[in-house]
């Protein structure tokens, strides 16, 4: 397996497993886009017993369908899951609700304990570019006041009182990807959660487009104005039968000719050209993975 991010896992369970003694519940952050690759399996050693949300962000760049389906199959393993949108928090409310629900028991004893009120106390963690800060961000906007805890109780964190009832840790948990198979590298790669120059940008691209072929089919050609193939897939849920997976591991690792014709069909078309004429691939690659990125081919998750 790749080392995405060196050195830095140690350091980031570490920080996690202090902090976690300071809080009721964890909100996990999933990519929707990526749900099952953006999730680290260390995290749940880390939790010390403290239930945790899972808050699948992006949701407005996910694609309904394959989220509806993860949420079906964390239900089925008993654990809680909400959409939201890191920026606008949408899906917020929802998900603070679980969490009072779930740690109602922990926060009665606090109580019991030092007779003081007893706030939900909630820590964010998630792998690079889930949304950790875009959700602090949102719940400072909406603090009242940030509030330095009483010395010698935590030491001088800082917490974001959303309201009388809830406190956020001011600082994210960062847990990198881990145990990422070559398929789940690239997935990650496309919707930008591996660091930039990490990763193969033309095969990235090229399993992307395998992937929209096979799941979103006419969804480039009519971005880009191109004709469509007839030797598009089937138009399901990515998550129909793990079909994807299948075919992607059948694979090698250079792009397949489909998906290098389709690329160099965008170059062309955006009239993308190298000096000596031919179409600039890597720019088309770049230009493909930015629209992916940022919802403009839709709603599409991998
Ligand atoms: N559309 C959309 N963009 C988001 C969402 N959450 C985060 N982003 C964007 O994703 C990028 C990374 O977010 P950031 O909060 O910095 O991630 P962090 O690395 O986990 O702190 C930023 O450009 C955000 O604006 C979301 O729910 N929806
Ligand atoms: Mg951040």
């Amino acid at each position: 397996m790749a080392h995405w991010f060196p050195g830095h896992m140690a350091r980031a369970k570490r920080e996690i497993a202090e902090n976690i003694k300071l809080v009721d519940a964890v909100f996990e952050l999933i990519d929707a886009r990526v749900a099952e690759s953006s999730r680290n399996p260390d995290l749940e050693s880390l939790l010390g017993g403290r239930p945790r949300v899972l808050l699948l962000t992006k949701n407005d760049l996910a694609d309904p369908r394959v989220t509806a389906r993860w949420m079906e199959v964390w239900s089925g393993q008993g654990l809680s899951a909400v959409p939201v949108n890191a920026v606008t928090g949408d899906g917020l409310r929802a998900a603070l609700h679980l969490a009072r629900s779930l740690t109602e028991e922990r926060r009665r004893r606090r109580f019991q304990r030092n007779l003081l009120p007893t706030p939900l106390r909630v820590m964010v963690v998630g792998i690079p570019n889930v949304g950790k800060s875009s959700l602090i961000n949102y719940l400072s906007r909406r603090s009242p006041a940030r509030v330095a805890d009483r010395p010698g109780v935590t030491r001088g964190k800082q917490w974001i009182k959303v309201d009388r009832e809830a406190q956020f840790l001011d600082l994210p948990g960062l847990l990198p990807p881990r145990g990422l198979s070559a398929v789940e590298a690239y997935r990650l790669a496309a919707v930008g959660a591996l660091p930039e120059g990490h990763f193969d940008l033309m095969n990235t691209a090229g399993r992307l487009l395998l992937h929209l072929r096979q799941f979103y089919p006419g969804v480039v050609e009519r971005r880009y104005g191109l004709t469509v193939a007839d030797d598009t897939g089937s138009g399901g849920t990515p998550t129909d039968g793990g079909s994807l997976q299948q075919e992607v591991r059948n694979e090698p690792e250079e792009m397949r000719p489909a998906d290098w014709r389709l690329l160099t069909a965008i170059g062309a078309k955006r009239g993308f050209l190298l000096a000596g004429g031919a179409v600039d691939l890597e720019k088309a690659a770049r230009v493909l993975l930015k629209d992916f990125r940022t919802g403009v081919l839709g709603r599409i998750s991998t």
